[in-house]
């Protein structure tokens, strides 16, 4: 991966952007998706709870290189009763936050049932990061830090981070690190000519979004990416 250093978090309002993707970030209810997203892209706090209805849009700008990138971020939500409105707003993410919180034991429990979720309506390529969220609580915490990232490598997920939108801790980072791997995903892809195509309505002349829309691509074998090459 490419040094840290090398992005720079750009206005909101530019609109010479050469890649976006689509990102969502899930997990169970109240585990604080909503205040990271807001805290990682607004650099805002709120202390008190309201449930995201369906999901809220968020964009953040960032440069990779020489690359501009957006991110267009779905803060969804984790409250069941409102899920099966929004199962058919994960398609075409090429990114999902993956988010517990460290003192709550059923929100890690319940991460596996969230891969589940997803499954169906994500390319297996999907790109996956793990967050435990609510860090400055470690007073009450009931999730070890190993066993998160055992579970991140023994899932292949690209990154796992604890977190905290109150104080702000590696939230920002986030956002950043999930620029990072995407920006690397277009380079490797364009590395392989796994792609074919013009069309720059999306990411830097690689459409993710249609390649991991395709329906012949979830029945790729594992470890062997199959690409379809989009449009036209
Ligand atoms: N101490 C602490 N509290 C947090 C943190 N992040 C969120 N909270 C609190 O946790 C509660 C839930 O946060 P939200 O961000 O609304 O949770 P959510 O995951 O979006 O919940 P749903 O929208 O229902 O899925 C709020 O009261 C937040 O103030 C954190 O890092 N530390
Ligand atoms: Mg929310």
């Amino acid at each position: 991966m490419m040094s840290d250093e090398d992005y720079e978090i750009l206005p909101d309002d530019i609109n010479d952007i050469d890649c976006s993707f689509k990102i969502i970030v899930i997990g169970d209810s109240s585990v604080g998706k909503s205040c990271l997203t807001i805290r990682g892209t607004k650099g805002k706090f709120k202390d008190f709870y309201t449930p995201t209805i369906g999901f809220e849009f968020l964009a953040l700008n960032i440069r990779i290189k020489e690359k501009k990138i957006r991110l267009k971020i779905w803060d969804t939500c984790g409250q069941e009763i409102y899920r099966s409105l929004i199962s058919s707003f994960y398609r075409n993410a090429s990114l999902a936050i993956i988010v517990y919180a460290i003192n709550n034991k059923e929100s890690f429990e319940n991460l596996e049932s969230w891969l589940d979720e997803i499954k169906n309506q994500t390319h297996p390529n999907l790109k996956i990061i793990l967050i435990g969220n609510k860090s400055d609580l470690e007073n009450e915490r009931v999730i070890d830090k190993n066993k998160a990232e055992n579970m991140a490598n023994e899932y292949n997920f690209d990154l796992f981070m604890e977190t905290s939108a109150k104080t702000g801790e590696n939230a920002r980072l986030i956002f950043i690190k999930a620029a990072q791997i995407l920006y690397d995903e277009l380079l490797h892809l364009k590395e392989n000519k796994e792609f074919n195509t013009t069309d720059n309505t999306s990411t830097c002349g690689v459409s993710i979004s249609n390649i991991y829309e395709s329906e012949s691509d979830k029945e790729e074998t594992e470890g062997k990416r199959r690409r379809k090459s989009c449009c036209k």
